[in-house]
């Protein structure tokens, strides 16, 4: 069962294991608009499958009128497009709760972007023609394992609706090159702008359906919910959130920074997965400034921004928010849920300047 831990606790020796596995992309990665493949954050459940690429197929079945079995090479001879993509695990922030749910234990790190190839996933399911009687679609990995007792494969499912957005992609090269074994090779699907648990990795079967799916991964997990007895409301987009390159040079092991004096250029970056980013602020020991905000091309990617900070010697403490277009600022104080999830509380980082 989900167990909850306090701060006080200290790190379970559970979590410790999972962050070994699941690493997440040093901040100072912002500085990239495209994650380099090694720095990507990544989030296993289970363990990373072994697939042959020359046997594996893709099925699509369920409420079709003609089921479809694709092999690699025929899904990487359909039209493909490349879009750079910000992926965010909807844990990212996790340890800031209090107390917090045992899992990966996410600082801020869980966040990177990387350029896909694919082909839409809407153009599959047109020439296998969906039927009327459909509501969802279910995309079903080829990890398994357990979770609260409960054995499975990595199943998520999405509304007919949602895949149609011609962004969703089936991808199959991550930068360039071939999707790596742990980004869910041969192939997986890409949601823009959900969180990342949505984009289903090592896909092997995609079934449409005629009723809501109630896999562990949809139905139990990936909820916001107050207690073990709250139904909850299903975790869907990422909420808008900036994030900066902490400035200076760190401490070992503390990691508290040190920056010298004068002029100094934060950087970071914004993203929302429901509206586009339309302001960002620094805060300096609590008075907000704003930022320059690089409006990106790219609607599913993030965007830079930057603030020229004069530095005064002294003890500081530097954030970052942004707001998106419908409104949306992040939060100041923790908006805590069961499983520490959709957490975008403003960042903060103290700083010592001499
Ligand atoms: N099959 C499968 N797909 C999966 C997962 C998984 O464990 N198994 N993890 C999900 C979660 S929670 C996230 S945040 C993203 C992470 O993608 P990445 O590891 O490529 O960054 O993959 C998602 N897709
Ligand atoms: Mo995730």
């Amino acid at each position: 069962m989900t167990q909850l831990v306090s701060r006080a606790e200290g790190v379970r020796f559970d979590e410790l294991a999972l962050a070994t596995r699941n690493h997440g992309m040093q901040l100072e990665g912002m500085r990239y608009d495209i994650t380099p493949i090694g720095m990507h954050y990544l989030l296993i459940h289970f363990d990373i499958p072994e697939i042959d690429p020359s046997s594996w197929r893709l099925r699509i079945t369920g409420c079709v009128k003609r089921g479809l079995e694709l092999s690699l090479d025929d899904i990487r001879s359909r039209p493909a497009t490349t879009i750079p993509v910000t992926l965010e695990c909807a844990g990212n922030g996790r340890t800031a709760m209090d107390p917090r749910n045992v899992g990966q234990p996410w600082g801020l790190e869980a966040i990177s972007t990387a350029a896909w190839t694919g082909t839409a996933l809407v153009g599959i399911l047109d020439d296998c023609g969906i039927r009327d009687e459909a509501v969802e679609v279910v995309f079903t990995g080829a990890d398994r394992g357990i979770q609260d007792d409960v054995e499975h494969n990595y199943q998520r499912s999405l509304s007919i609706r949602e895949c149609r957005r011609p962004e969703v992609l089936l991808a199959y090269e991550m930068n360039g090159g071939a999707l790596p074994p742990q980004h869910g090779f041969p192939l997986r699907l890409l949601v823009p702008g959900w969180y990342g648990m949505t984009s289903v990795k090592w896909l092997r079967n995609i079934e449409v359906v005629d009723r809501p799916f109630t896999g562990f991964q949809q139905a139990v997990n990936y909820r916001y919910q107050r207690d073990e007895a709250d139904p909850g409301v299903p975790v869907s987009r990422i909420r808008v959130r900036a994030l900066m390159i902490p400035p200076g040079m760190p401490d070992n092991p503390s990691r508290r920074r040190t920056v010298d004096a004068g002029a100094v250029v934060l950087r970071g970056r914004a993203w929302c997965g429901t509206s586009p980013v339309v302001r960002v602020e620094v805060g300096v020991d609590g008075v907000w400034h704003d930022a320059r905000l690089n409006r990106e091309p790219a609607e599913f990617a993030w965007c830079s921004w930057s603030y020229t900070w004069d530095a005064r010697p002294g003890a500081h403490r530097l954030s970052c928010r942004a707001t998106d277009a419908d409104g949306n600022v992040q939060p100041a104080e923790q908006i805590w849920n069961r499983l520490g999830l959709g957490n975008n509380l403003i960042q903060e980082v103290p700083v010592t300047v001499r």
